[in-house]
């Protein structure tokens, strides 16, 4: 009898144990905006339906506003695997490999329609890079336009000179230095401490940072240059995916393809709902001069020119593969 329970129980336990070894699938999904960003909101979604379509299998818990790693950190982190999946924004990511800025190049592909086309053309490129590096690009959301913020008029590239401007990635720094500017890096999870204690005078970001962080508390002017629209990429440990049974990982594939599409589509929600609110918020919302759009075409073929050069092949391609698009 006593041999019968003791036997019953190890049955029990190993039947549990080879249960929850199924079932324990559990992702830690770094991000570094803040939970009521749209970006963040579309995490969520998708985490709820990867939990729903694999019944609760694949658990992916989002960790917003840098909380689990900086924004810097985390494609190293999901890299090395001590965060199975993570959101970084590319463009911070130039000097690592020249065409993860591709999209924070000055007009470029200033519209949402360019915007996609220029992602349907770095894509190829993206994924071999991120699989190289152990990675899976799982979707890429665009952020809105980047515009300038100021606490002061802009009416050409002059009246950047001096200013204290906020950069977030190698080409905004680069800007900065072109129109005499003094660029420091901030990351947004920073942003709104740096206005605080006067940091900076200006920075050139979305309309939806802009109304996340309440800019318009801080400065007074949005010249609506839509100069670039960079975007977020989401990416899996390779290893952490290829541990899925093969429905587990279409399950997580179809969700990505579903949060892109509906990224996309909320980002340009987003912009015209943001500028709304920095209006709302007081700040002036301005068409930039004749004078200021071409001393910017000027800094943006420069930063073009001098990108293509450190791009080589690679990058050219990508570039001519865009413009063949077009
Ligand atoms: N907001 C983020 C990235 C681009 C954007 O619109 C930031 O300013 O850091």
């Amino acid at each position: 009898m006593k041999r019968r329970t003791f036997v019953t129980a190890t049955l029990a336990a190993g039947l549990g144990l080879a249960f929850n070894a199924h079932a324990a699938t559990q992702w830690d999904l770094a991000s570094a905006y803040p939970a009521f960003n749209f970006h963040t909101q579309n995490l969520e979604q998708f985490a709820k339906d990867v939990s729903g379509a694999t019944n609760g299998d694949v658990k992916i818990t989002v960790h917003s506003g840098a909380s689990l790693f900086k924004m810097p950190e985390i494609k190293r982190a999901v890299q090395g695997g001590q965060a199975q999946a993570g959101e970084f924004f590319m463009v911070s990511f130039q000097n690592e490999w020249q065409p993860f800025g591709l999209d924070g190049l000055p007009f470029l592909a200033s519209n949402y329609d360019d915007a996609w086309k220029l992602y349907q053309a770095q894509r190829p490129a993206l994924d071999k890079k991120l699989d190289q590096q152990g990675m899976k690009l799982l979707y890429a959301v665009a952020w809105p336009p980047q515009s300038i913020y100021s606490n002061k008029p802009i009416n050409s590239v002059d009246d950047l000179k001096g200013m204290k401007w906020r950069v977030y990635s190698p080409t905004t720094a680069r800007i900065g230095e072109l129109v005499g500017a003094q660029p420091v890096t901030i990351q947004e999870a920073e942003l709104t401490q740096a206005l605080a204690t006067g940091v900076i005078e200006g920075l050139i970001t979305s309309s939806a940072t802009g109304a996340d962080n309440k800019l318009y508390e801080h400065m007074k002017y949005f010249t609506n240059v839509q100069a670039w629209i960079p975007k977020n990429a989401v990416v899996v440990n390779k290893k952490a995916f290829s541990a899925l049974p093969k429905a587990e990982q279409d399950a997580v594939l179809k969700a990505a393809a579903q949060a892109e599409e509906r990224g996309w589509k909320t980002s340009r929600q987003v912009d015209a709902d943001s500028i709304a609110k920095l209006k709302a918020g007081g700040m002036q919302v301005v068409e930039p001069s004749a004078e200021l759009r071409a001393g910017l075409a000027k800094v943006g073929d420069t930063v073009i020119q001098e990108w293509t050069a450190k791009a080589g092949d690679e990058g050219k391609q990508v570039l001519d593969a865009y413009r063949a698009s077009k």
